[in-house]
């Protein structure tokens, strides 16, 4: 359900359910938070890129998946949270190519991505109150950091299907490319952060999904304890090592 690949740094996760539009299921997201804890266990992997096979990226929860039961959403809901966990706390670097349509769940998952790209025919839509539900795996929290209040409410209450270029427009994604060259584009992007100062990317995240419940002067605190620990990486001497010597520098990831 979860395709992994190595290749030079980069871990490739690819939702797996093509003939769902990888629809996610309690099992997809227990194997989706397997394989990003194992990332980070994995010297190896300096950055994870995360598509889906097929023509969409992912259409959210399953909507089949519990037949004619009627499930407890919030006991089913921590399986997204902790994926959502792993994602917000992952190790490394994550790049995000929206191969398709991404709705709901699917949607939310994708804003995870520090750099997120999309196939020029890939759509974005909320979809959670076209079937009476909130929004959850974060949406709350991202969409109206990254869109603003007024953007959100309008996504939020009307679920527009938005194209590439609208998600592009709205800063829900950062780039947006042909999709015969969307997952060179996206291992391209994914290689160049697999070589860069992994911690710092990281620590990086970390203030910037601190920023907004933070006071200015807890903001400083932090950006002074967390560039407390940047400046203690192999990573940091190398950089200024390297702007020393004026050659580019070989970051390790420590
Ligand atoms: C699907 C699905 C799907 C199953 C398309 N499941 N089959 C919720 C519940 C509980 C707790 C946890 O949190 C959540 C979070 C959520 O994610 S709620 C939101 C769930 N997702 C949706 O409501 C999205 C529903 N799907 C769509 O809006 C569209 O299908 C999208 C935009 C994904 C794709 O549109 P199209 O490219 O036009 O494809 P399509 O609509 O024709 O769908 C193709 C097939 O896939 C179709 O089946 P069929 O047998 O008619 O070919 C759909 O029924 C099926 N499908 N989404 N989530």
């Amino acid at each position: 359900m979860v395709l992994t690949e190595k290749r030079e740094g980069v871990l490739l996760l690819t939702l797996n359910r093509p003939e769902k539009l990888n629809a996610l299921t309690g099992a997809l997201l227990e194997e989706l938070h397997r394989t990003l804890a194992e990332a980070n266990r994995d010297p190896a992997v300096r950055a994870v890129l995360l598509t889906g096979a097929g023509r969409a990226f992912s259409a959210g929860q399953d909507l089949t998946e519990f037949g004619e039961e009627k499930p407890d959403y919030e006991a089913h809901l921590r399986r997204y949270n902790r994926v959502v966990e792993a994602l917000s706390g992952l190790e490394k670097p994550l790049v995000v190519a929206v191969n398709g349509p991404a709705a709901g769940a699917g949607m939310s998952l994708a804003l995870w991505g520090d750099l997120r790209l999309a196939a020029a025919g890939a759509t974005f839509t909320t979809a959670f109150v076209r079937i009476g539900l909130v929004p959850d795996s974060g949406m709350s929290f991202l969409l109206p950091r990254l869109v603003g209040l007024a953007k959100a409410q309008e996504l939020l209450f009307l679920s527009p299907r938005l194209s590439a270029e609208d998600a592009l427009a709205l800063g829900l994604v950062h780039r947006v490319v042909p999709a015969e060259r969307l997952m060179e584009e996206a291992l391209a992007l994914a290689r160049e952060l697999a070589q860069g100062p992994t911690r710092a990317y990281v620590l990086t995240r970390k203030l910037l999904l601190e920023t907004y419940r933070l006071s200015l002067e807890e903001a400083l605190g932090l950006e002074a304890i967390l560039q407390g620990e940047a400046g203690r990486t192999l990573d940091h001497e190398e950089g200024v090592r390297a702007f020393r010597e004026k050659r580019p520098p070989r970051f390790q990831g420590r």
